[in-house]
Formats: structure tokens, sequence, C-alpha cells
């Protein structure tokens, strides 16, 4: 082990509302909210992309980023110490888990059995830092949408070869993923859409992808690798339109081409929001279809129109995550990975201490918001009772299927005008929220 990257900073321990600012002032991970330890509920994970590979550029400048522990080098040394210093980042945070794309984590050579070689190097690295922490990988993935290869599209390219070499890369790093016991496996779409239909043949593609995705759950199971499959959503960027536009598009092309089974949806709240839909409502949409896996928890700026993936300090919106996983029992194997990089100004080592934290308290407080909500019961009252009706009589005969448009229409000229609505209350629940937040 060689020098600390970060000798000024200690493991950041809790230490309540009034401590600084290298502390977490809710962030407890042994303390038992609803039943469970927070370290439980939340699963925090880092992403090895953002916050070690990522030098803060944006199309109009350099890179800002100050990374002393990197020489900027391809070498695989540079690789290899890399991964100490995330450890020690982990470590020093109390995180547990992380996550990676194969060429995050090491660099492509000029074919592939050398990359894959040098990826060994660096698996071998990883997974003794594993044992040594305890830190264990939320999930891995390969990254099909760098390489100029991709151009256009990985698994929907109009190239056969193209499918063909990122299906290996899949297959590498599938291995990978197992050998080091992966809690699961994220596809995103990476280059998977198009820039315009005028040169796209979209049955084709979208047939290409199934086809992709079902020889990855067969080689899964072939090795035996238990982890998690996912599938990420995302409308746009890079491309114009991508075919795993939002939740609702994915379980769809999910149950289309027989992949439910395999897949769960990991769900990230920039892509929500480029999707023109809250988080809140991905989730929902997920959960309602038994399939919500994981979180990429960033935010946008609702300002611009791009994937700005900034780290989440909105406590609506992490009281609104919370709740939606609280009340499906967690996320486990999933987790709460932080798919967001440092602001360009932010671009000291202390900063990703600081994303960190203030993601962690948010979360933490969410967590704390929406178990209150739940024990308080005010909210769910209400909606119980919204939907009453149901409960019995012509509801339950309704609900259970045991019924035909002849019975209802002559239940309701029987019935004669229903009685009034009730009113739906939205301020008054707005203000239940608030009062809790
Ligand atoms: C990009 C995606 C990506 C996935 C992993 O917008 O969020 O980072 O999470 O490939
Ligand atoms: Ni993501
Ligand atoms: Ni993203």
């Amino acid at each position: 082990m060689g020098n600390p990257a970060f000798p000024n900073i200690d493991t950041i321990r809790y230490e309540g509302p009034s401590g600084g600012p290298l502390s977490f002032k809710h962030y407890q991970a042994d303390e038992i909210v609803a039943g469970k330890t927070m370290r439980e509920h939340l699963r925090f994970s880092v992403a090895y992309w953002h916050t070690f590979r990522n030098p803060l550029s944006d199309p109009f400048g350099a890179g800002t980023a100050v990374r002393p522990w990197d020489d900027g080098s391809d070498s695989v040394e540079n690789a290899r110490n890399r991964v100490r210093v995330a450890f020690e980042f982990f470590e020093k945070l109390g995180i547990e888990f992380y996550a990676f794309h194969d060429r995050d984590v090491a660099p492509e050579a000029e074919d592939l059995p050398r990359t894959n070689r040098i990826l060994d190097d660096v698996v071998e690295t990883l997974k003794a830092e594993q044992d040594r922490t305890g830190v264990k990988l939320l999930w891995g993935t390969a990254c099909l949408f760098n390489h100029p290869r991709y151009l256009h599209g990985a698994a929907t390219s109009c190239n056969a070869d193209i499918f063909a070499w990122a299906a290996a890369q899949v297959k590498k790093a599938l291995e990978v993923a197992h050998e080091l016991n992966s809690e699961g496996f994220v596809f995103w779409g990476g280059r998977e859409g198009y820039a315009t239909l005028l040169n796209t043949d979209l049955k084709r593609e979208l047939e290409h992808l199934a086809k992709f995705l079902h020889l990855a759950v067969d080689y899964k199971n072939k090795i035996g690798f238990g982890g998690q499959f996912y599938i990420e959503p995302k409308p746009k960027e890079p491309t114009k339109h991508q075919y795993d536009s939002d939740v609702a598009a994915c379980l769809n092309f999910l149950r289309q081409f027989d992949l439910l089974a395999h897949f769960k949806i990991n769900v990230e709240t920039n892509h929500a929001t480029l999707a023109g839909h809250t988080m809140h409502h991905e989730m929902e949409a997920a959960a309602a279809a038994g399939a919500l896996g994981s979180i990429d928890a960033n935010t946008g700026d609702l300002m611009l129109g791009w994937d700005t993936d900034q780290f989440p300090t909105d406590l609506y919106l992490t009281t609104q995550c919370m709740l939606t996983i609280l009340d499906q029992g967690g996320l486990a194997p999933g987790g709460v990975n932080f798919d967001a990089k440092v602001r360009r100004e932010s671009f000291t080592p202390e900063d990703l201490f600081h994303a960190h934290i203030a993601g962690m308290d948010a979360f933490a407080r969410g967590l704390k918001i929406a178990a209150a909500i739940r024990d308080d019961g005010q909210l769910k009252q209400f909606v119980d009772r919204r939907y009453r009706s149901w409960n019995q009589g012509i509801g339950a005969r309704i609900e259970s299927g045991d019924i035909t448009l002849e019975e209802l229409e002559a239940y309701i000229v029987e019935k004669g005008q229903p009685d009034p609505n009730e009113s739906g209350r939205q301020e008054m629940l707005e203000a239940l929220i608030n009062h809790y937040i």
C-alpha cells in the first residue's frame, strides 16, 4: 500500500447536525430506521467512472480535475494504483459498494486478447482490495459507447462485426463480474438508438438488441453468475432517440422479447427527467411491474436539457425515492449508486468527499422522513380510503374479473347517479409532506 491519496482526510464520521463539513450530519450507518440499519436500507455505491475517471471537461473546455495520484497515462501501473486510491476513498466514506465499466478500470489495448489480459491484471487488484476492505461490487458493465467502433451503436450497429465485438466484450465483462462476486450487471444502451430514421431499420435493430441480451442471459446461466441483470433507461444523449428511452419503453421491450424474467430496471434520476418524467414516476412505474431493481442516484438541472449528473441533495427527491423503496421492502441486491460527478468548478480531491457526503446525508434524511411519513400513516390511510369502493360490492367484483358489461349496465341503471366524487386534497397532502421535511 503506497502513500494515502487523501492524507488530510480522516474516516468520515457521524457528528450530528452541528458537525464539521467533512462529517455526516444525518447518515449513521448503524442507526436503525424502520427495522433495518441505514446501511442495509441505502446500500450506497460509488460510480468509478465519474469519481476516478472523469477529468471534468465540458464541450467548451478542458478537464479541470486535480487528481495528484493519477499520472494521466494508460499504464497498468496507473490503473492499479487508481484502484488502491478508490478503495481508500470508499473506506474513508464508509461506502460499501462501487460500480464500474470494464474500460473505467483498465485501458484498452490493440486487440481483444491483450485488452482482456490487462483487465485481468487490474481485476486481481480489485479482488485483493475487495477482500481487504469488504467493499463489494454493486454492478459491473461493459462500455459499449466510448470507442469509435461503436459510432453506429453496439448491439444495434448496422455492422454485424461490431455486434460480435460488443458481444465478446460483454462475455468478458460478465466473467469479471462473476469473478468479483458482483451483485449485479447493468446494460445501459449507450449508443443503442439512432441519429436519423432515414438510415435506420428500427425493427431489425430492436431484434438485434433483444438477441444480444438473450445471449448475455444464456452466458450468465452457463457460467453460473448469480448477479441481477438490469437495463437502465435513458431517452436521448448520445443518440437522438435511445431504444431504452424510459421505464415503460424498457418494460415493453423486455416483455415483447421474452426477457422480463431476467431483468430489472436501474432507474436514474437525470434520465427520468430527460424523458419528461419525475424520478418518482419512473420508480413507481418500475415497482408496479415488480421490476424496480436499483437506482442511479443523481439529479439534473431542470434549467438545462442534458445529463448533468449532479449529486442528489434535494430532500423532496430523496424522500420520494425512499417512499417507493420502503414500500417495496428495500432495493437489495440493488442499491443507491451515485452516478454523479462533481461540478467542473469543484475540482479538488476534497470535493469528491463533500459531494458524496452531501448525497449520503440527503438520502439518510430522505429515509428518515419517508419512514416518519409511513409511521404516521395519514398518507396511506388517505390513499386507501380514496379507493375504498373497490374493496367490496361492485368494485371487488370488477377487480376479481367476475362481471360482464351487461351486469355493469344493470347495476348502474338500478343505482342511478353515483355519489359525487370526493376531493383529491393535493394541497393538503403536499402540506403533510412538508410537515415531515
Ligand atoms: C449514462 C449512464 C451510464 C450508466 C452505465 O448516462 O448513466 O453511466 O449508468 O453505463
Ligand atoms: Ni447511470
Ligand atoms: Ni446518466
